[in-house]
């Protein structure tokens, strides 16, 4: 995409079917998306320009995922004044709880909003970068409000479903 508003980075293909429910979530909503494999390990370098570059690009914000040592995004939180979303993948020796804590225990002064680990994490991470592109498009803040109302249209859908079936 050459226009997009949203950079999604992830440190290894591995993490691509979790990340797809953030893209899933930022197709929904119509934002403008790329999504690129760079590591912070494997290519620190290319890794260091893509996030430098991202906001001559346009972007307006980056999700981060990384798994096991996670460093992904508080690199790329160093290299950009963009905000960065990070987040924490599963799996792994330890589950995800060790790229959750590498990700969540940023030193004071390079911040990382980060999600939780694997699908609700990158679900959550597409949905919040909507919340803050919608601060500015309207929109996407009339899609957001359309969101949450279905969801809740759900429950009660599930909810009289239950109390239907108990009654017999
Ligand atoms: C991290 O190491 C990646 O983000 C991935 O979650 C994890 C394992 O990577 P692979 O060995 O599967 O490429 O850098």
């Amino acid at each position: 995409m050459s226009n997009p508003l949203v950079l999604i980075v992830m440190g290894s293909d591995s993490d691509l079917p979790t990340m797809e429910e953030a893209a899933k979530i930022l197709t929904d909503f119509g934002v403008p998306f790329e999504m690129r494999i760079s590591s912070a390990h494997r290519s620190p370098k290319r890794t260091a320009q893509l996030a430098a570059e991202a906001a001559d690009r346009g972007v307006k914000l980056i999700i981060a995922a990384a798994g096991m040592a996670a460093h992904l995004a508080g690199v790329i939180a160093a290299e950009t004044t963009l905000p960065v979303i990070g987040v924490p993948m599963g799996g792994g020796a330890l589950s995800g709880i060790d790229a959750l804590y590498a990700m969540v225990q940023m030193p004071g002064g390079i911040p990382v909003a980060t999600m939780a680990i694997g699908k609700a994490g990158a679900k959550n991470a597409g949905l919040f970068a909507v919340q803050i592109l919608a601060l500015q498009h309207p929109d996407f803040a009339a899609k957001f409000v359309a969101y949450r109302d279905k969801m809740a249209a759900e429950v009660e859908q599930k909810d009289a479903a239950l109390q239907a079936a108990k009654a017999h």
